[in-house]
């Protein structure tokens, strides 16, 4: 969800309620904040500029952690990490700042993300706010690096100025390995089929030909489709949909026609899954659109594909998001569940915070005779949220596969099965309903406890800290306007709390083994995974414990400073 979106959506709401004028406010206090913490700090960091970073502080001491208490960790992993420790203690800030910058010879990006000001909390050096400073860059000694710093700023104005009034630093470490893991081979791999949005305008969902103005291109799918041994590539990606074949030497070749797959494509496609639906050995493709149809793709054997949407009885479908694929029933047939989202063309979500207007989630249930049953409503899994993104796994360890359901604008479902065709929602139960903007979701063991745990990509807003301003005209529901009137404490707080959700960022929950789940997103650090839009776990050293592959960003305007 873009920034303009979420504002429009807040704002959509309902009548403001607000203690002073926040046209004022935000030009007083908001904006001169911003461009402190989010432009200007980062640009003298950039720069190796350290009288510059010292003229935006009001005092020469920092507190917390300092500069030389780092020690190394993980000695036995390839990369480097520093972690600083110990009791801390007054530091100048001269020093402190000297040690950073020394570290980097140069600096690819700098970054402060205000996590929260405490508004409510002001004391005498002014409103403490929790920050996020991020430096990315080459050592000294050539090393590829990354910091990152989680300190308590105090923000206070001084002579009509802004500064930093005080600093403690509650956790840093930095990262560095002398040569990069991955190198980038789209390229040479021969991929030429790369997204583009170039003819779209600011969410790069509608900007295509007037015979098929949407455009949204966003999934892909690996399977070895011809059995050569190596796993060939499915791009549902604009400007068209795309087979890649693995020439098992590195590089790829285009196959889309030759394979029989239709091009152009003729459908705003989004997410693929290839799945051998028939059990003949050969992985086939559904390929999911928000407009132009769902279609189901048969592998004729050796990677050759036929259109069979229609003889498989597959729904054309709208605004589907991606397709999921479990045995739900356990019949030895691979079921779909096609996620769906909400029509942007002719609606928006309602309520903005929780919508339940989404066109709803399919379950297609494999008949086993190479057809497939609508199976939606007996399942009591048509989640009506403006769902992106869905995750099979059994997460309570009965068997039987079960589902969670991200919905872009408010709470999710986990959908447990019942085993007899039937699903609970126990997302209130288990403590996973979320309510962020999720986009992507994804099931694995981080902590090895032979419990399934789950991470939910979410957007964090680096401007989410000024909507908690007293003065911010806070979206208040029309129908509990009359009780802001004899209670406006509570309603605010409640408002506040929907907002919190909708920009604080990705969630990761541990499986408690007992049918519930512990949000653990702030101790395990993953909460600012950034604009996030999906994840992938996966163990990219080999030391045997799952890492965490997570995909953010968005350009939100001539400001870059909000992804
Ligand atoms: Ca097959
Ligand atoms: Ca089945
Ligand atoms: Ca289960
Ligand atoms: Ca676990």
């Amino acid at each position: 969800m873009g920034p303009r979106l979420l504002l429009t959506a807040l704002l959509g709401l309902s009548a403001p309620v607000a203690a002073a004028p926040w046209e004022v406010t935000r030009r007083t206090v908001v904006d001169p904040i911003s461009a402190m913490l989010h432009r200007r700090l980062p640009a003298l960091v950039k720069a190796h500029d350290l009288d510059g970073i010292l003229a935006l502080y009001a005092t020469d001491t920092g507190t917390g952690l300092r500069w030389p208490d780092a020690r190394i960790v993980y000695p036995d992993a390839e990369e480097e990490t520093l972690r600083w420790e110990g009791p801390g203690g007054a530091e100048p800030m001269r020093l402190r700042w000297a040690g950073l910058l020394a570290t980097f010879a140069a600096v690819d990006k700098a970054e402060l993300r205000i996590d929260r000001v405490h508004w409510r909390a002001a004391d005498p050096a002014g409103w403490p706010a929790d920050v996020h400073l991020v430096v990315r860059g080459t050592r000294s000694d050539g090393a590829r690096a990354q910091l990152e710093q989680r300190a308590v700023l105090h923000l206070a104005q001084r002579d009509g100025a802004w500064l930093i009034s005080g600093e403690e630093v509650t956790a840093r470490h930095l990262v560095a390995r002398p040569e990069p893991r991955y190198v980038r081979a789209t390229e040479a791999a021969g991929i030429e089929n790369v997204h583009t949005n170039a003819a779209s305008p600011a969410f790069h969902l509608f900007g295509g030909p007037a015979d098929n103005p949407i455009r949204a291109s966003s999934g892909s799918a690996v399977a070895d489709v011809d059995g050569d041994g190596c796993e060939d590539v499915f791009l549902a990606g604009s400007p068209d949909a795309a087979l890649y074949h693995n020439n098992c030497d590195g590089t790829f070749t285009d196959v889309t026609v030759a394979a029989g797959l239709p091009r152009p494509y003729p459908a705003a496609a989004t997410g693929a899954v290839f799945f051998d639906y028939d059990n003949d050995g050969w992985p086939d493709l559904f390929v999911t659109a928000v407009r132009g149809g769902n279609r189901l793709f048969h592998n004729l054997g050796g990677g050759r594909f036929e259109d069979v949407t229609e003889r498989a009885h597959v729904p054309a479908g709208r605004w589907g998001s991606m397709p999921v694929v479990a045995d739900y029933d356990r019949d030895g047939f691979l079921d779909v569940y096609v996620v769906g989202m909400g029509d942007h063309e002719h609606d928006t979500p309602d309520p903005s915070y929780d919508a339940r207007n989404g066109v709803g989630g399919t379950l297609l249930h494999n008949d086993g005779d190479g057809t497939f049953t609508d199976v939606t409503a007996r399942a009591g899994v048509a989640h009506h949220g403006w769902d992106l993104a869905a995750a099979w796994a059994d997460y309570d360890e009965d068997g039987w596969p079960d589902l969670y359901v991200g919905n872009e604008f408010g709470g999710n479902a986990l959908y447990h099965n019942n085993g007899d065709g039937t699903f609970t929602d126990r997302a209130e139960a288990s403590g996973t309903v979320d309510g962020g903007s999720t986009m992507g979701v994804v099931w694995g063991d981080y902590d090895g406890d032979g419990h399934l745990d789950l991470f939910v990509s979410n957007m964090h807003a680096n401007s989410g800290w000024a909507l908690f301003h007293p003065d911010f005209p806070l979206p208040i529901p029309l129908r509990f306007r009359l009780l802001s009137l004899v209670a406006p404490g509570v309603v605010r707080r409640r408002s506040a709390e929907i907002v919190d959700h909708l920009v604080r960022g990705s969630s990761l929950y541990h499986n408690n083994g007992d049918g519930t789940f512990t949000d653990v997103s702030d101790a395990a650090g993953v909460r600012d995974a950034q604009w996030g839009w999906a994840a992938e776990f996966l163990d990219y050293d080999d030391d045997g414990r799952l890492d965490l592959y997570a995909v953010d960003g968005f350009v939100s305007g001539p400001i870059l400073d909000d992804v």
